[in-house]
């Protein structure tokens, strides 16, 4: 099943436009914000050129890419008095709930036709205000838990203390508006919180949306260092660029209506568009691919004349799981994974023999951590 990225951020910051342009889905947009309840799923194909570069060397009879699954909700704070008091509503919460991570929409383009539903474009205020919001619905959460626990703690286990004492003191932070995320925690509280589904826990992807023509300096300004001149839609872009960097985590500029507008031409002259911008790739595959990584999965490849394809593992997973993606059969018979990286392969030419000779084809065992890039064939005996 594919890893799942909610798609978040205030009313009118383009959600649903670059949903469309993550998926070529021609979800309904609006100028008014979205009131009801609704979301919109899909699953779309991680953009890896590593495979196309495969299949010249392979000629195989597919091309099979990994996935990831994107979900877009009604924008957050629209809520007013007691609602607002209680976060976000429990039928918007099931759509984000269950996702992965996060991926946060802040508006920096202007646009008089759809204007900013807080006045002008400001993104310390916009995600200020998400983050309270999501705050205010954990701790909706974690006041559910503690009257559950305290029930518990009556029987005078000291674990159910322990506990208690813990979620008392999270529910202080998230009070503040300040997000899960950025406590420590210990075992204890570690096991706990796998239990609870944070909002403010998941991993999250800043997506900057601005208009078109400020996408190249845009793009420029997340790479660099100052911002001293940078003023309108930019100066919002180097706030979220600040507010990115100082919580590690990964952010990309795009222009979402550009993007759903190239969506909807052929591949070869969207390209063409994109070429004449001075911008390498579409942002809907920066923002798949950030999505990615965020998700803290890596891609290893097989390769053959029948298929080269990419398969999802996380960071971190060892041989024999990685066969396991494969086949059931291939983990528990596991014997060697014979594998070559994709860097390795292409300095080779292209040729498995050369790489065989530059020693750069490796027989590895159930203890190897796989890496990005890596193309394996495992050697496994299903009789054992
Ligand atoms: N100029 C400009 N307008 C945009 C851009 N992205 C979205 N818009 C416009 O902003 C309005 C809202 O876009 P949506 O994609 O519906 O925004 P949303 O975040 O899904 O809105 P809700 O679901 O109602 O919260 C529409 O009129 C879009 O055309 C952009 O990059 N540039
Ligand atoms: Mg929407």
């Amino acid at each position: 099943m594919a890893l799942t990225v909610g798609i978040i951020g205030l009313p009118l910051s383009g959600k649903t436009t670059l949903f469309n342009a993550l998926t070529r889905a021609g979800a309904e947009i609006s100028g008014y914000p979205t009131s009801t309840v609704q979301a919109n799923r899909a699953v779309v194909q991680v953009p890896d050129e590593r495979l196309t570069r495969l299949a010249e060397i392979f000629n195989p009879r597919k091309i099979v890419p990994t996935a990831i699954e994107f979900v877009d909700v009604a924008g957050i704070g629209q809520e007013t008095g007691a609602a607002k008091r209680e976060g976000l509503s429990a039928e918007f919460l099931g759509h984000i709930r269950n996702a992965d991570a996060l991926a946060i929409v802040v508006r920096c383009f202007e646009n008089p036709q759809a204007p900013h539903p807080s006045g002008g474009v400001n993104a310390t205020r916009d995600l200020d205000d998400l983050t309270a919001e999501l705050a205010i619905t954990d701790l909706a959460t974690v006041d559910k838990r503690i009257d559950a626990t305290g029930r518990k703690a009556k029987s005078g286990d000291k674990k159910f203390g322990e506990e208690l004492e813990f979620l008392r003191r999270l529910r202080e932070h998230l009070n503040e508006g300040r997000p899960a995320s950025e406590l420590h925690y210990n075992t204890l509280e570690e096991n706990v919180l796998r239990e609870l589904f944070l909002l403010t826990m998941k991993p999250r992807l800043y997506v900057v949306n601005v208009g078109e023509d400020v996408l190249g300096d845009a793009g420029a300004l997340l790479e660099s260092e100052n911002h001293a001149s940078a003023t309108g839609e930019l100066a919002c872009v180097a706030a979220a660029r600040d507010r990115a960097r100082a919580e590690n985590a990964e952010i990309v500029a795009v222009s979402a209506k550009l993007e759903a507008e190239l969506g909807e031409l052929p591949e070869e002259d969207a390209a063409e568009y994109l070429a004449a911008l001075g911008l390498p790739k579409l942002g809907a595959d920066r923002v798949i691919q950030a999505g990615y990584r965020v998700l803290n999965l890596i891609s290893f490849l097989t390769a053959g004349e029948d298929e080269v394809r990419a398969w999802t593992v996380t960071q971190g997973a060892k041989a024999p799981a990685a066969a396991g993606k494969i086949h059931t059969d291939f983990e528990r018979g596991f014997i060697r994974a014979e594998v070559v990286h994709y860097d390795d392969l292409l300095a080779a030419g292209g040729s498995m023999k050369t790489a065989k000779e530059h020693g750069h084809v490796r027989l590895e065992g159930k203890d190897y951590v796989v890496r990005d890039g890596d193309i394996i064939e495992f050697r496994f005996n299903v009789s054992k």
